[in-house]
């Protein structure tokens, strides 16, 4: 029981001390077009590419599953010499599914798919930045300025929690951690937002709400 006050105690202490309008997390998720599948000629050549791109992906379901997510990134991320990872994991996978799939269908669709690529390409752009010694990892030191980059200006505590969770022993965040951590952050806020209508900076759930935004990310 002093173990569980203890720990609640410390997260609280952890949210109280923040700001959520301080964060520029993204915007909402566009609502899925059915007709978004099929090049449309009024877009731009970038946007056509994309969506062939997509359609290979994703496969015959239209849509993109956690184990196809994992084989795009792990493929693309091969090939980036300047970026260290051990890989994304299936569960980690999983989790930014979970948390990017606005339609509740378990697998990210067009836009869906595209908003995560997109944040993905940018967040990729602010690590090659912020990795100033060029190790292809984020330090301890490094990651504030990442985070506040990425539109998160984290104070010291949360940067100790977050260090503690996505970084090795020596405080280093290698890039599918910091991926995972970010898709993860962005959309807790996005949540954040959805929830607190008013601005108050304070939201009040029940344990249903709770629970589907817990335990499905
Ligand atoms: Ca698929
Ligand atoms: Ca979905
Ligand atoms: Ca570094």
């Amino acid at each position: 029981m002093f173990l569980a006050k203890t720990l609640l105690g410390g997260v609280l202490d952890v949210v109280n001390n923040i700001n959520p309008n301080q964060f520029t997390h993204s915007n909402p998720i566009p609502q899925r077009t059915p007709l978004a599948y099929a090049p449309k000629p009024n877009v731009n050549d970038e946007e056509n590419q994309f969506h062939r791109v997509f359609l290979q992906l994703a496969g015959d379901d239209l849509e993109v599953s956690p184990n196809e997510l994992m084989e795009i990134l792990n493929r693309i991320i091969s090939k980036q010499r300047d970026l260290k990872t051990d890989g994304f994991s299936i569960e980690s996978c999983r989790s930014m599914v979970a948390v990017m799939d606005s339609d509740s269908s378990g697998k990210l669709g067009y836009e869906e798919f595209k908003f995560l690529w997109n944040n993905i390409k940018k967040w990729q752009a602010i690590y090659k930045t912020y990795d100033a010694d060029h190790s292809g990892l984020i330090s301890s030191t490094e990651l504030p300025g990442a985070f506040k980059s990425a539109g998160f200006p984290l104070n010291a505590d949360l940067i100790q929690m977050i260090t503690r969770r996505y970084s090795d022993e020596q405080g280093n965040m290698d890039f599918d951690n910091y991926i995972g951590c970010l898709v993860r952050l962005d959309a807790m806020c996005r949540f954040f937002k959805t929830l607190d209508k008013g601005n108050a900076g304070t939201i009040s759930i029940n344990i249903q709400e709770w629970l589907q935004l817990t335990m499905y990310s």
